[in-house]
């Protein structure tokens, strides 16, 4: 779609963001290239190609140096040397990639839990619940990219949208280097005058048949009846065409299996033995769980329980919610009856470990019962949240998450 050359690049400062695009798409720029220009600073600003060094093979990645020469990824090396004889041709490196690839998922991860990697360099990320930590979507983009300089001394560029299709296409045209924020409202008049190419699917067969029937860009494309689209593409492929020429897009975030989730583990320094002490630590976790949901913005459709025993055996208890939550008091309700129950399953052995995690994890919040005995507790998270952050992590915990039987000093008054 774009020339990958950066020579057509867009991209925009902070001042459009009006909050209204949360998804990100963060890709690497001439990722392998760059890993390798770490190992080799002498190399830096010159044009650079990663490929094995035989006659048959292609190119990997070229930095923008070599690009401009008309170096493109995947086209022969024979070719490329042509292009640019003095191009210096490096080895690839996969493994080295693919941990560079880890800590830069790691660093998105550390904004949001609902990072969805879609390459080794590429990931969408939904920042609409982390705006109360980090600000508003554009200025999380550019505190990742200011983080993954930092850090990794790499460079990326952000694409920022009302979904990631039109994230996608924002970051391509940002690319090197860039941040470009697409406000929601200004989505159609953003892509209207771009090529139908850069309409993420559109390859070039279905581009070829719209521009053989004179359709060039994305405003000619929404112009276009649909029984002529139909005709062209098809009508499952028209229909998907339409949508995303008008900016709509509904996929969310695709977590993997790992990611689905958000908790913490506490090994004890000896095994335990008795069910109090380890409902107390349970409570603790399901604070902390509670108060990493809510500052994710993020909800869990179900609780998990992971307890180890002295001989290293594994028990996992999970359960689906009714309703998803990030309420303190229903994490640790919901964990404590999982604890309760599969207790008498360790058969007099010791605790080592005891963990919680919420799964399931989703943006939207369930659709508001009637009446919610939720609410009062939701408000008292909020407090606990504010106090916490003001004076940090300690032994704050509303007395009522405490079993009946536990004793507290805590008085739950204070809290409300
Ligand atoms: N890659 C590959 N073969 C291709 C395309 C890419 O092996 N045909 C590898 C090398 C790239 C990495 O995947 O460095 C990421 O692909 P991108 O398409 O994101 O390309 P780059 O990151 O290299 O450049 P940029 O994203 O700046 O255009
Ligand atoms: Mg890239």
């Amino acid at each position: 779609m774009s020339k990958q050359d950066g020579t057509h690049r867009q991209v925009s400062d902070l001042s459009v963001d009006d909050g209204t695009s949360t998804m990100l798409h963060v890709d690497m720029d001439a990722f392998y290239a760059s890993v390798e220009l770490l190992e080799r600073p002498d190399l830096r600003g010159k044009p650079v190609i990663v490929a094995h060094d035989s006659p048959r093979s292609v190119v990997t990645t070229a930095t923008y140096e070599a690009r401009r020469y008309g170096v493109r990824a995947a086209i022969p090396l024979a070719r490329a040397r042509q292009l640019c004889p003095r191009a210096i041709i490096l080895e690839p490196h996969h493994e080295l990639y693919r941990q560079v690839s880890d800590r830069v998922m790691d660093i998105f991860r550390g904004f949001t839990p609902l990072v969805e990697q879609v390459s080794i360099d590429e990931a969408f990320l939904d920042v609409s619940g982390a705006r109360r930590l980090y600000g508003l979507p554009g200025t999380i983009a550019a505190t990742i990219r200011a983080q993954i300089w930092d850090v990794l001394k790499l460079r990326c560029t952000v694409g920022v949208a009302a979904n990631k299709s039109v994230a996608k296409i924002a970051s391509t045209l940002a690319k090197p280097d860039g941040l470009l924020i697409v406000p929601a409202a200004q989505t159609a008049a953003f892509l209207a005058p771009l090529p139908v190419r850069s309409i993420w699917g559109v390859g070039a067969v279905t581009g070829k048949s719209l521009a053989d029937a004179g359709i060039q860009t994305v405003r000619e494309l929404t112009e276009t009846p649909q029984a002529v689209l139909e005709r062209l593409v098809g009508r499952a492929a028209a229909v998907h065409l339409r949508q995303l020429s008008m900016g709509q897009d509904v996929r969310g975030i695709a977590l993997t299996r790992e990611e689905k989730s958000i908790g913490h583990e506490h090994t004890f320094d000896t095994d335990i033995y008795e069910l109090g002490h380890v409902r107390r630590t349970l409570l603790g976790i399901a604070d902390r769980t509670g108060r990493r949901l809510r500052a994710h913005g993020v909800v869990a459709g179900g609780i998990a329980l992971k307890l180890r025993d002295e001989d290293f055996r594994t028990l996992s208890r999970s359960r689906k919610l009714p309703d998803p939550t990030d309420v303190t008091r229903v994490i640790a309700q919901q964990g404590v009856a999982l604890l309760e129950a599969v207790w008498p399953e360790l058969d007099g052995l010791g605790v080592r470990l005891v963990g919680l995690r919420g799964e399931r994890l989703t943006t939207t919040p369930a659709q508001a019962a009637l009446w919610d005995d939720t609410e009062t507790w939701k408000s008292t998270d909020d407090v606990s949240d504010a106090l916490q952050a003001k004076f940090g992590s300690g032994a704050l915990l509303p007395a009522a998450l405490l079993h009946p039987r536990e004793k507290t000093r805590i008085d739950p008054g204070s809290l409300d």
